[in-house]
């Protein structure tokens, strides 16, 4: 990836408080670029932006989580991509994908969804208030070694209904994601990608052997992050990951905001979990 291509590595050197930025340090302009960079290139990072004890207590409630399978969960033999377990009885087939409804499963989820300086960021990036979605992502994501499975590429709005379909993905890492445990990677700029007839699969995969795909990929670059590092990405832009080879479950935190003047469509999967409209930050 080059440097023009990570809007971390500018805003870090622009951002008064560089690593973190709190509401106090989180001026006006600082937003403004840093929306500027998320509309540009459909995402941002900021380094360091959840604090050592917010992931120590997020982690902390989801390692207890995975190891009872405290409900509701997402098996990886459910989804059955590249990697997984065939069936919930096969090797590996209790592995857990998601701890899903994370809102509601501790107040340490919750507090982390609602952190006013998280607010403010994503405000700024959809441009008027913002409203956390509790029916999509809502969740950990966990990378087992072994039976995690490979995800293809995607836009997150592959099956979300919203009368706009400008969302907010937040995913905080709660510990290294590199090449070596399944490290999500992005196509810069392809939220903003038209598609051509039958370039996605039916699942709403890009096939990547379709020939409109292949510049596409050729874009595309690993967002290699640290504990505490969080991502915001547009929705609709193309994302993958692959499996992990390493010896330690990946673990990360997603949730996803949508503006107030957008709103999930009635009778659907979007509508049926509800969401928070959040108080104005900042
Ligand atoms: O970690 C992964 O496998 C990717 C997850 C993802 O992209 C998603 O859930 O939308």
């Amino acid at each position: 990836m080059t440097a023009s291509l990570d809007p971390s590595a500018d805003l870090r050197a622009d951002l008064p408080a560089a690593a973190v930025l709190t509401p106090d340090a989180a001026d006006s302009d600082a937003l403004l670029r840093l929306a500027q960079a998320f509309h540009a290139n459909g995402f941002v990072i900021l380094r360091g932006f959840g604090s050592e004890a917010d992931c120590a207590a997020l982690e902390a409630v989801a390692r207890t989580h995975l190891a009872a399978v405290v409900p509701p969960v997402e098996f990886e033999a459910d989804l059955g991509y590249p990697g997984a377990p065939s069936t919930r009885d096969a090797a590996g087939g209790g592995t857990v994908r998601r701890l899903r409804q994370a809102y509601g499963r501790d107040e340490v989820f919750h507090n982390w969804a609602t952190d006013p300086k998280l607010v403010s960021v994503v405000q700024a990036l959809l441009g008027e208030p913002a409203c956390l979605t509790l029916a999509h992502h809502n969740c950990v994501m966990t990378k087992h070694p072994h039976y995690g499975s490979q995800t293809g590429w995607h836009r997150d709005t592959r099956y979300w209904s919203f009368a706009k379909p400008e969302l907010v993905t937040v995913w905080l890492a709660l510990g290294d994601e590199d090449e070596s445990n399944g490290v999500l990677r992005v196509i810069p700029g392809s939220h903003r990608a038209a598609l051509e007839p039958g370039q996605l699969d039916p699942a709403e995969f890009l096939i990547e052997a379709h020939p409109a795909s292949q510049p596409l990929l050729q874009g595309a670059c690993p967002l290699a992050l640290h504990r505490g590092d969080v991502l915001f990405f547009d929705s609709r832009l193309f994302h993958a990951a692959g499996r992990n080879a390493s010896n330690a479950v990946k673990l990360s935190v997603a949730f996803a905001y949508f503006g107030a003047s957008n709103r999930p469509l009635e009778g659907t999967r979007s509508a049926e979990f509800g969401s928070v409209a959040l108080p104005v930050a900042g």
